[in-house]
This record gives structure tokens, sequence and C-alpha cells, in this order.
């Protein structure tokens, strides 16, 4: 098997049948206007969509972001939610070793975050298992309504909980960048936050590094996905509209969405195709 390709500096679609399933996808993964280098990076392979944001300075964080991915992309599809969850949970281990290894060879803490869905068919309701570590985000959006699937692993994440701080007062605060997990960065075993949902057409998930989040709000972000005919425009008009706010972050953004069942599997799917033939 060829290595799966890492997305950074660079917008990408596509269109994957998987598990019974269309999905189609559009990364925008982008410097930003003020870090010179790219730490951040995504991954979409069918069934599997990752955002991944590194840190460490020089070249640690480019490469513990696309170790976490390389490692990452052989989650397997299908197995059901379980399954999925402990085989990502096996793999986030295998990447903090990986990662590890890297700061052992540049003397540097090297780390990342990581988020995003992988798809757990099982009979008749495929679900998409979501998982987190740090303070990249999973979200859904749904009939016009945008909701954080993740919880970020921050330390005003935890002042917000125990109500110190509102998340407005959050997203300005001077703690915002320390996050409290994450893969390498010298922290302990990785332990993800796992959310289950169904995957079903209609409802478009939203990956972002927290040069997304940094630079607008959730209402912003709402407003940009409700607006935007679909997934390649919804994830260039955000990124764009973070460019605006200044992006003083790298800037990472998946968007994605079950567009149809695939056309062997439903009358509704095969007139689908008919159309767009
Ligand atoms: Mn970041």
């Amino acid at each position: 098997m060829t290595e799966p390709k890492i997305l950074r500096d660079e917008a990408l679609t596509g269109r994957d049948e998987v598990g019974g399933l269309v999905v189609d996808w559009a990364v925008v993964c982008h410097v930003g206007r003020v870090r010179e280098a790219n730490e951040d990076a995504a991954l979409a392979l069918p069934g599997r969509y990752i955002v991944a944001d590194g840190m460490g300075g020089h070249d640690s964080g480019e490469l513990a972001s696309e170790a976490a991915l390389l490692t990452l992309a052989e989650a397997e599809i299908g197995d059901g939610p379980e399954a999925t969850r402990a085989r990502v949970g096996e793999l986030l281990i295998q990447a903090q070793d990986r990662i590890g290894e890297l700061g052992s060879e540049t003397g540097r803490r090297a780390g990342t975050t990581a988020t995003g869905v992988v798809l757990a068919a099982e009979d008749e309701t495929p679900q998409w298992v979501a998982f987190n570590i740090g303070d990249s985000r999973t979200y859904l959006f749904t009939a016009g309504e945008l909701r954080q699937v993740s919880v970020d692993h921050s330390q005003v994440q935890e002042l917000v909980a125990a109500g110190f701080l509102t998340p407005a007062e959050a997203r300005v605060d001077s703690r915002r960048n320390v996050i409290t997990r994450a893969l390498g960065a010298g922290m302990a075993v990785p332990v993800a936050d796992y959310f289950s949902f169904p995957a079903k057409p209609g409802d478009t998930i939203l990956l972002c590094s927290d040069g997304l989040d940094g630079e607008l709000t959730d209402d912003e972000i709402a407003v940009i996905l409700e607006a935007s005919p679909d997934n390649q425009i919804a994830a260039a008009a955000l990124v764009e509209a973070a460019l605006e706010s200044g992006a003083h972050d790298n800037v990472t953004v998946t968007v994605l969405s079950v567009v149809a069942e695939s056309a062997a599997e439903g009358p509704e799917a095969a007139a689908a195709e008919e159309l767009e033939a």
C-alpha cells in the first residue's frame, strides 16, 4: 500500500464511496498570516477524516502532526463503534510512541492534537465515531444548528466547565493556548474522548484546528456553513474568514457530508447519480 497523502498548505476536495455511503469532503490547510511554518495537517481517506495541529517549533510540529495522521490512517472502516473506538485508541498510543521517537531525535518536545471521524458502519445504521485529543474540534452542523461534538482538552475549557469563564471570555483569554492533553509533547499516555452519532445524509461535519475557532465564533461559523451551497465553498469561505480576521495561527478546515447511499444500495442514490450525470 502506498503511504497515504498528508494534506498541508493546500486545498483539496473529493468524493468517497465507502460503507454503502457517498461522502463528499473538502479540506483547506493554510499557514495563516502570522506563522512562518504550517504545523497543521489533515488526512482524508475513505471513511477517515482527521485534522492534527502540531507543536514543538522548528520541524517538530510538522513531523508530529504528520506522524499522527499516518498512524491513524490505519484505522479500519466498518467494524462497528466499539471495535472502532478500541482500534483508534491503540493507534493513538502507537502515534504517541512514534512522536516520542521524533522528540528524542530533535531534542524537542514534539506533539500534536488530533480530532476527526471514522466511519463505523454496522448493519443498517452507519455511525461516525468521533475522537479527540487536544483542542482541535469536531463539530456537527445539522438542520441549521452548529454543535461542538468534541470537548477541548484545554485550560480555558476547564475554567468554562467550572463556571469561571464564559465561552466568549475563553476565546480571548491569555491561557487559551494551554492544552491539557496531546499526543507527545511530554504528556501521559493518550486517552481520547469518543462520541458516536449516525452517519446520515443532510448532516455536515466540520473538523478544524484552533486557527479557525480562535478567529471565528461558533455563530460566525454557522452563518458561513448555512450560506455555503457545498463543502468546497464552505471550507474555502471559513478559511477566508479566518484570514480576514488576521489568521494568527495555522488554520485547517475539513468539511464533509454524506450525500447519499451508494447507488448499489438504494433507488434514491441511483436517481441522484443520474441527475448528476
Ligand atoms: Mn493551532
